[in-house]
C-alpha cells in the first residue's frame, strides 16, 4: 500500500488531500521535522535523504518527494485530477511550478523568526503572488469548476497566508471555503488534527448566521460573528474619532479560514461609512490595508 510522509498542516497537505479525493488505497504517517523521525521511530532521512516531507512511498516501494512531482504523478494515476483541454498536464505544471518555486519558497523566512524586515517583504510578495493566483482562476477552482491537484497546494498556500497574517484576495477566499466544504479537505484536515470547523457551524459566507461586521463600542472593537459562540474581533483606541486599531484577534480553531480578513473588510467599510479615520498598529491590519488600496481614504496613519 502508498504510504504518504507528512507534518501536519506543512506542504504535504496538498499530497493528502488529492490522495483522498481520488479515494486512493494509502497509509499516512507524520514525521517529527525537528528530530526527523517518524511517528513509529524511523529515521526519515533514510526515507527521502532531502530530510522534508512530502515522501509518498509507491506500491513497488519507489520513492517520490517534490510536491509539484507527486501531485503531477497523482494526476497521471487519477486522470480526474486534470481538466481536459489543451496543454491541461502542461497547465498544470505550469500552476504546480508556480506554486512550488515562487509561492511556497517565498513562505521561507516566515517559518523562521527572521528580521521584522524580512518577513515584511516576504508578506508583501506573498500577497503580491495571491493576487496573481487568484486572476488565474478559471471558475470556482483554478481550472475551471472542478478541482484539480493544483488546487489542493494552492488551498495551503492560502491557508499559510491567512496564518501569517497575510492579506488575501477575495477570489481565493471564496476559494478556500469551497474547499473547506469538500469532504476530503475536511478529512485531512482531521486526521493530520488540525482543528477544523465543527461540521455543523455556521461560518459559511452563505450560512443563516449574519456574518457582517458589526461595532461594538462598549468593548472598543469591531465584531465579526462566527458563531453563537464565537466571534473574530478588531480591538481599538478611540482617540477623538480616530481609531487607532491595536490588536486582531480570530479564535485559534477557526484560523486559517479567511475570517480575519473579511472582519478586516467589514470593519473598514464601516468606520470609512460613519466618517471616522484608522490608525494601524496591529500588523494584520497594516498589512491588509497594503493590499487593500480600495481602502485607502480610511487610513491616515501606522504606528
Ligand atoms: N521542494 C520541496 C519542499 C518541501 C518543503 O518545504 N517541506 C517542508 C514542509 S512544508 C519541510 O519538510 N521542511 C522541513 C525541513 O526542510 O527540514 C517540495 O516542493 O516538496
Amino acid at each position: 500500500m502508498m504510504k504518504l510522509y507528512y507534518a501536519p498542516g506543512a506542504c504535504s497537505l496538498s499530497d493528502h488531500i488529492a490522495l483522498l479525493e481520488v479515494g486512493a488505497k494509502f497509509e499516512a504517517e507524520p514525521v517529527d521535522l525537528h528530530t526527523k523521525r517518524t511517528a513509529s521511530g524511523e529515521d526519515f532521512n533514510t526515507i527521502n535523504p532531502k530530510g522534508y516531507v512530502p515522501a509518498l512511498v509507491l506500491d513497488d516501494c519507489e520513492v517520490l518527494t517534490e510536491n509539484v512531482a507527486i501531485l503531477d504523478w497523482l494526476s497521471e494515476q487519477y486522470p480526474q485530477l486534470l481538466r481536459n483541454g489543451t496543454l491541461s498536464r502542461t497547465r498544470q505544471l505550469e500552476m504546480l511550478a508556480f506554486i512550488a518555486t515562487e509561492i511556497h519558497q517565498t513562505f521561507e523566512p516566515m517559518w523562521h523568526a527572521g528580521a521584522e524586515e524580512e518577513l515584511q517583504k516576504a508578506r508583501e510578495k506573498v500577497a503580491k503572488l495571491l493576487v496573481f493566483a487568484a486572476t488565474q482562476m478559471r471558475g470556482s477552482y483554478l481550472f475551471g469548476d472542478e478541482l484539480c491537484a493544483a488546487d489542493c497546494y494552492l488551498f495551503v498556500m492560502v491557508r499559510w497566508a491567512e496564518k501569517l497574517g497575510v492579506a488575501i484576495p477575495d477570489a481565493l477566499l471564496s476559494f478556500q471555503w469551497r474547499m473547506l466544504e469538500r469532504p476530503a479537505v475536511q478529512a485531512a484536515l482531521a486526521r493530520e488534527e488540525i482543528s477544523v470547523p465543527r461540521k455543523s457551524s455556521t461560518i459559511s459566507p452563505d450560512s443563516a448566521i449574519d456574518s457582517r461586521v458589526r461595532e461594538n463600542p462598549r468593548e472598543h472593537r469591531f465584531e465579526r460573528p462566527i458563531h453563537d459562540d464565537a466571534i473574530a474581533a478588531a480591538y481599538y483606541r478611540d482617540e477623538g474619532g480616530k481609531l487607532v486599531f491595536v490588536h486582531t484577534e480570530v479564535p485559534p480553531e477557526f484560523e486559517g479560514l479567511g475570517i480575519g480578513t473579511d472582519l478586516a473588510h467589514g470593519t473598514f467599510e464601516l468606520v470609512r461609512e460613519t466618517g471616522r479615520k484608522a490608525v494601524l498598529v496591529c500588523p494584520f491590519m497594516v498589512e491588509f490595508a497594503a493590499t487593500h488600496p480600495e481602502f485607502a481614504d480610511v487610513v491616515v496613519g501606522e504606528g
